[in-house]
């Protein structure tokens, strides 16, 4: 059976999302669609073949032929379409943030337990990259020993004007934030920030590099340099530090060049380039498990824990201290 997917927001994710729902993924149809920007919503319809455009995202989730929905509008409007989703009982794939806001995630856990079965799942997709993966298995093959570091790099070749300093956290480290959380079984407790001297490259309102400090339960130390005006390309980086050895992300594959007394290799222009793959996983693997009954990917708990730390980013910023980060405890619900 073809599950008829719904997508909230057709901008740049949404847009991907539908391409790639409609070209690549098995077993799934893009029935509808919705965006403020009609015009966009036509025109992605057309993509997706024959889908309803609707002009309000809560028309498309109530929507009778809609069986799942996948959001892609702005963050802000997250909590609420994914709330609209729980209320009809449908499977939702989230793109990050589940919320901006801590409270906002948590009225989300309450209704999914409340509903009494796992219907969300937020679109941390670096949880489906090969590479990421693989380190994973290194580690909890006991390959590395205990880990005791992490050391992550984070570089956009260049953001636009609307892009500022808390996006740094809310918007680009929360996918460090979920991934070392993901790769150490380990959530992150306490957050610091530093502000090195800013690049002439970055719009004048924005802290370009930062530099984030994160502990662990457990007592791991991960730092992050983030670094959103890079003009080079793309890079993301990850290393970690056990008590026998270290283990690295693998770079993207790409063609090697030498030539000129050069040796050169791609960098991709941006994460949908550097993360398709994982992106194509991610939304199979979310459509299989709707399809089977079983959602795994990363969780409401997920997306309220990395708003929680990424919140308290924001803060330790304003304030220019170390911060506790304030979780819940875990509900047995998502243990
Ligand atoms: C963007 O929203 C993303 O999710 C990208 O993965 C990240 O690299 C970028 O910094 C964010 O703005």
């Amino acid at each position: 059976m073809t599950l008829k997917i719904g997508v909230v927001g057709t901008g740049n994710m949404g847009a991907d999302h539908i391409r790639r729902l409609s070209t690549i993924i098995a077993n799934a149809q893009v029935v509808a669609v919705s965006d403020v920007d009609t015009e966009q919503a036509k025109r992605m319809a057309e993509v997706a073949g024959r889908a309803r455009v609707h002009s309000d995202g809560h028309e498309l989730i109530n929507d009778p032929e809609v069986q799942a929905v996948l959001i892609a509008s702005p963050g802000f409007t997250h909590a609420e379409y994914t709330l609209g989703c729980i209320e009809v009982g449908k499977p939702v794939l989230c793109e990050k943030p589940l919320a901006p806001t801590a409270e906002e995630c948590l009225r989300v856990l309450e209704a999914e337990q409340a509903a009494g079965t796992r219907l969300v799942q937020v679109g941390f997709m670096r949880r489906y990259d090969k590479g990421y993966r693989d380190l994973k298995q290194v580690l909890e093959a006991g390959e590395i020993g205990t880990p005791v570091q992490v050391h992550c790099r984070h570089r956009n070749a260049s953001v636009p004007e609307s892009y500022t300093t808390d996006m740094g956290a809310t918007d680009s480290v929360v996918h460090e934030i979920d991934v070392t959380r993901w790769l150490l079984g380990q959530e992150i407790v306490v957050a610091s920030i530093f502000t090195p001297r800013r690049t002439s490259r970055a719009h004048a309102h924005l802290q370009d590099p930062q530099f984030f400090l994160f502990e662990t339960t457990e007592g791991v130390l991960i730092d992050v340099e983030l670094f959103v005006n890079c003009q080079y390309g793309y890079d993301v980086r990850c290393e970690l530090v056990g008590e026998t050895g270290t283990a690295e992300l693998p770079e993207p594959a790409g063609v090697h060049v030498r030539r000129d007394l050069r040796h050169s290799v791609p960098v991709p222009a941006d994460w949908r380039d550097r993360f398709a793959t994982a992106y194509d996983t991610e939304v199979q693997d979310w459509v299989d498990g709707v399809r089977s009954g079983e959602i795994t990917g990363p969780s409401a708990w997920d997306g309220y824990a990395t708003t929680a730390v990424a919140e308290t980013c924001v803060r330790a910023l304003n304030e220019g201290r170390r911060m506790e980060v304030e979780l819940i405890a875990r509900p047995a619900f998502y243990r």
